[in-house]
């Protein structure tokens, strides 16, 4: 057992009774989950005080993303099951997160990503957790593929979202909005990939729903980028491209799972370029706080887009006649799926860092001066 002086015991402590574990299973931890859910005042400011925005900063899990709420149900059920080798293909996450739970429960981890388009952190964190490490010329599918082939001859578990246990441990992050807010938001918005967490996230919502705990289901929105928006054009994209490497997927495995999240929910799947994601990056960091990854930026330029065309108080109007909400505006959730220093080349690309000064006083204080 593993001491801690914090009663959190991670996520499968916390909501066992939603998740497919006995008492057989070995769980294996590192406390993730517990994140903070943060009021957005400035991004409220932005929209014109028309809705409430709350922010779930998923940068605080164990290996800085979302991914760890998944990995600790698939590695303990991998655990159980007597496998010894986990793997999976990856833009880079799910690499960082599988190699840290493997090594952890005492397996080996073999991570196949796409060569040079891993940001830094999360390839180093791969590294340094030990993981035989597969660079292949090719794409996020060309590696998924490759993986979903080898796990069929091989005894090795399959750490991908494609895995139902990464599904159901993904789903303890709407538990945790729910248990906070004391309901379910009006508005659920997250950015996709590999489409795994909105088909999380959705499946969630409706367990808490079903169990009583929440009184009403969100709308979904997920967000894609422009150049790897296959779910938005309803093709697969061959050869997809955007800044926010985490999700530049052409072919997201859990297709139907975001189209069913989508349409059961009366939401939508919406598209934002490249400079809208960095600018809600910046806005995020210099303003709430919240050092993001580009990807995660993807939810805010969500919300920013779809409130400039007017979708939030059209559809809430509606959402207010169909159940009695009671609220006065509508009450949104953005999901922010992973830390920033995870890419930290991206910032230091972005922000730009300015000349070394003399070692002066002067030189210090006319720096200074510029900005005051
Ligand atoms: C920060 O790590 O697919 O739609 O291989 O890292 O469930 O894929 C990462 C995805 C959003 C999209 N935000 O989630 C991987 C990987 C961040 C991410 C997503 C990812 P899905």
């Amino acid at each position: 057992m593993r001491l801690s002086v914090s009663r959190w015991q991670g996520v499968i402590a916390h909501y066992r009774d939603f998740l497919p574990v006995t008492e057989k299973t070995p769980i294996v931890t590192l406390h993730e989950g517990n994140t903070p859910l943060l009021r957005a005042r400035w991004l409220e400011q932005l929209l014109d005080q028309k809705a409430e925005v709350y922010l779930k900063f998923e940068g605080t899990n164990p290996t800085g993303s979302f991914k760890d709420r998944g990995m600790t149900v698939a590695v303990s059920k991998a655990l159980e099951r007597g496998l010894t080798i986990g793997i999976c293909a990856s833009t880079g996450n799910t690499s960082a997160s599988a190699a840290a739970y493997c090594g952890v429960a005492g397996m080996k981890c073999a991570i196949v990503v796409p060569a040079g388009k891993i940001a830094a952190g999360k390839l180093s964190q791969a590294l340094a957790h030990g993981a035989i490490i597969c660079a292949v010329h090719g794409s996020f599918d060309d590696a998924l593929r490759i993986v979903r082939e080898l796990t069929k001859e091989l005894p090795i578990a399959l750490l991908n979202s494609i895995n139902p246990d990464r599904i159901e441990g993904q789903k303890t992050c709407v538990f945790e909005i729910c248990d906070a807010l004391g309901d379910a938001p009006d508005f659920h918005i997250l950015p996709v990939g590999n489409a795994g967490n909105i088909t999380s996230h959705w499946k969630g919502y409706r367990e808490y729903f079903e169990a009583g705990r929440i009184s009403q289901l969100p709308v979904m929105v997920g967000v894609q980028a422009e150049g790897a928006a296959p779910l938005v054009r309803g093709e697969p994209v061959p050869n997809p491209e955007t800044i926010a490497t985490a999700i530049r997927i052409g072919n997201p495995a859990s297709w139907q799972g975001a189209i069913k999240a989508r349409d059961e929910s009366g939401g939508t799947i919406i598209a934002v370029s490249d400079e809208a994601i960095v600018d809600a990056y910046r806005l995020l960091a210099r303003r709430e706080g919240l050092f993001v990854e580009p990807a995660s930026a993807a939810s805010v330029a969500g919300l920013l887009k779809l409130a400039k065309e007017g979708y939030f108080e059209r559809k809430f109007a509606q959402l207010k006649s169909e159940r009695r909400v009671e609220r006065e505006k509508p009450l949104i959730v953005c999901v922010l799926t992973g830390h920033g220093l995870k890419d930290p080349q991206t910032a230091l690309q972005t922000f730009q860092l300015p000349e070394p000064l003399p070692p002066t006083v002067d030189a210090v204080k006319r720096a200074i001066e510029q900005v005051m």
